[in-house]
């Protein structure tokens, strides 16, 4: 058997190298978003800024098959599980254009796993979804 350490050298390096750029994201980069179904909406959510205990904003966009899905009666509830409690406070939704709505006042008691518990109407149907946040 013969050894070749440079080639060991060399991968090893370029580990070192994907490691570091992992860990190198974009400052602007959102610090928390992600996508969840509410049948039959879509909703894309994002927290402009992390997540924290208190008070929070938090985006959604929602879609109907990739149109922006507008007129929505659109209620969120934050919920912790692993304790079974809510929130004092009752978060505010604020509509925009297209599908877009601004959740106000989402407030979180205290550290830990979180559900932000979204119901979706428009009159007729009825849809409900999840985002899960882990609040530091
Ligand atoms: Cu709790």
């Amino acid at each position: 058997m013969t050894l070749r350490p440079f080639k060991y050298i060399w991968l090893i390096s370029a580990l070192t190298i994907a490691v570091a750029a992992c860990g190198d994201e974009p400052e602007d980069a959102p610090t928390h978003a992600g996508t969840t179904d509410a049948d039959p909406w879509q909703v894309g959510w994002e927290f402009p800024d992390a997540p924290q205990v208190g008070e929070n904003t938090l985006l959604l966009t929602i879609t109907d098959d990739g149109h922006g899905a507008e007129g929505l009666e659109v209620t969120v509830e934050p919920w912790m599980p692993g304790h079974g409690h809510g929130s004092p406070e009752t978060p505010v939704v604020t509509e925009g254009n297209g599908g877009d709505y601004t959740v106000e006042n989402l407030y979180f008691t205290m550290g830990g796993p979180w559900e932000v518990r979204i119901e979706l109407a428009d009159g007729e149907v009825e849809g409900d979804g999840v985002i899960e946040v882990d609040v530091p």
